[in-house]
């Protein structure tokens, strides 16, 4: 056993040449040729291969110290140094000195018309539906010139599988994706060809104290159907305002009826009724995009999903037949499965087979807000805080003070016409003034 000196060799007229990645740790074994560390020059990355075998026994280099020729990178204990060192000819090493010269001079960020023979791609393309993730969960390794060069092609490295040492995501790699995604047919190339390029990975630490905390699983779930939803469908969203002064006194006095029931005879039930009503003579808007985009399925069934807090996160239980329910049984409902929601005790079918959505926040504030549909389904009513506010009654000729509710309606713009989203909610306006037609 003996121990050498492992150093950066011949680079050529290099001096101060960053270490971007170190790729082997103390207590590895490494075999001749092994990739040490990567050196990065403003122009190209270049791997410096080790120049014999053995154990690793001491790192002198770290990410972003500068190096040049005879650095030392570390220290090696090999079995036996001298028969190393005969195996080694010399003009193997002088090779190794021309290729890593060759490549820090070398410009990747010029793609080539043609990609090396040796890179060409490890998998063939994952079907389109099924996740085509490369690197989930883990951070893409690639250098920073070569992140570089594919945020310039608003590349995601996610989608990339690496040819390079330890999948290494090599300028070439890219490049081939690139050249894949754009030989698929458009529609093919519709949801994932350019994902949006990655976010910054910042050390906030540096700027101040932090705290890490996992996401919930239910965070996590709803978090990725939320931003499939926002990007595949083309979100508007029509205000309106509701005048529920008639109907909260209304509601009031029928408190006391569902006090014997032990019903909360909340403002959410009467929602869900005025929006059946209109989902009834709507019924475009009970309906769902067939997956390629070819029918347009109508649902003669009515189930409201509404959104609850939970510590956990947000969740969404169904209130089935909604259509068949009258106010009190909604409310019987609501009440049930928002303790649920809140207990983690929802079972899965209580969370299925919604056909719209509300979304209430008028417990908590706020005046208006954009709601993210709840996709297949294709709309999603936001509900905000109802205040008192002065309204011109054209008949008295005066001011009066009207409770009106914010309504925030959400439409997918594939299925739903603009004017029959303004429809839509003035028919709800109209329903949720007027007590009598709703309960008809
Ligand atoms: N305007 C003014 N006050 C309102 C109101 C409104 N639109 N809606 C409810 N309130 C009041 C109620 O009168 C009640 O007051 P009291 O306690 O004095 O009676 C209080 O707010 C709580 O209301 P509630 O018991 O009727 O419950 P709710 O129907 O408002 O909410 C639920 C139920 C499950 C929707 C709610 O608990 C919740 O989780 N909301 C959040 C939904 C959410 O996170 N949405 C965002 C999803 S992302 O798009």
């Amino acid at each position: 056993m003996s121990t050498q000196e492992i150093v950066i060799p011949d680079i050529g007229a290099f001096d101060d040449v960053d270490v971007i990645e170190v790729l082997v740790n103390v207590g590895d074994t490494i075999k001749t040729d092994d990739p040490l560390l990567t050196l990065e020059t403003e122009k190209a990355s270049m791997d410096i291969p080790a120049t014999a075998s053995g154990v690793i026994k001491e790192l002198k280099i770290k990410v972003g110290d500068k190096v040049k020729e005879g650095s030392l990178i570390g220290l090696l204990e090999s079995k036996n140094t001298a028969e190393e060192k005969i195996q080694e000819k010399p003009e193997k090493i002088e090779k190794t000195k021309e290729d890593i010269t060759e490549k820090l001079i070398a410009k990747p960020s010029r793609p080539s018309q043609e990609p090396p023979e040796k890179i060409k791609p490890q998998q063939p393309p994952l079907p389109v539906g099924e996740s085509n993730l490369v690197n989930s969960g883990k951070s893409s390794h690639a250098s920073p010139s070569t992140r570089k060069f594919a945020r310039n092609l608003g590349v995601n490295l996610a989608f990339i599988q690496g040819s390079g040492p330890k999948n290494r995501i090599l300028v070439e790699d890219i490049q081939i994706y690139v050249k894949q995604e754009m030989a698929k047919p458009r529609a093919e190339n519709m949801g994932n060809q350019f994902a949006p390029i990655p976010m910054p990975n910042i050390d906030f630490s540096k700027f101040g104290d932090i705290e890490s905390k996992p996401l919930s699983k239910i965070k996590k779930i709803s978090g990725a159907n939320l931003h499939r939803n926002w990007v595949t469908a083309p979100h508007v969203t029509q205000f309106d305002n509701a005048d529920i002064t008639d109907l909260e006194v209304f509601r009031k006095n029928m408190q006391k009826e569902a006090d014997k029931k032990g019903v909360k005879l909340t403002l959410l039930a009467f929602l869900i009724k005025a929006s059946v009503n209109a989902l009834k003579a709507y019924p475009v808007f009970n309906s769902s995009l067939s997956p390629d985009g070819e029918e347009l399925i109508l649902k003669d069934y009515y189930n409201i999903g509404f959104a609850c807090d939970t510590p956990d996160g947000l969740v969404v239980p169904v209130v089935k037949d909604a259509l068949k329910k009258d106010v009190l049984e909604i409310a019987e409902e609501l009440g049930k499965l928002s303790s649920k929601a809140r207990e983690r005790k929802l079972k899965m079918d209580e969370m299925q087979g919604g056909t719209f959505s509300i979304s209430s926040l008028g417990g908590i504030g706020g005046t208006k807000f954009t709601p993210i549909i709840n996709c297949p389904e294709v709309a999603i009513l936001g509900v905000s805080r109802s205040a008192m506010q002065p309204i011109y009654n054209k008949e008295k000729k005066e001011f009066e003070p009207r409770l009106i509710l914010p309504l925030s309606l959400s439409y997918d713009h594939r299925v739903v016409d603009g004017a029959d989203g303004a429809r839509f909610t003035s028919h709800l306006e109209m329903m949720l003034s007027d007590v009598r037609r709703l309960l008809l």
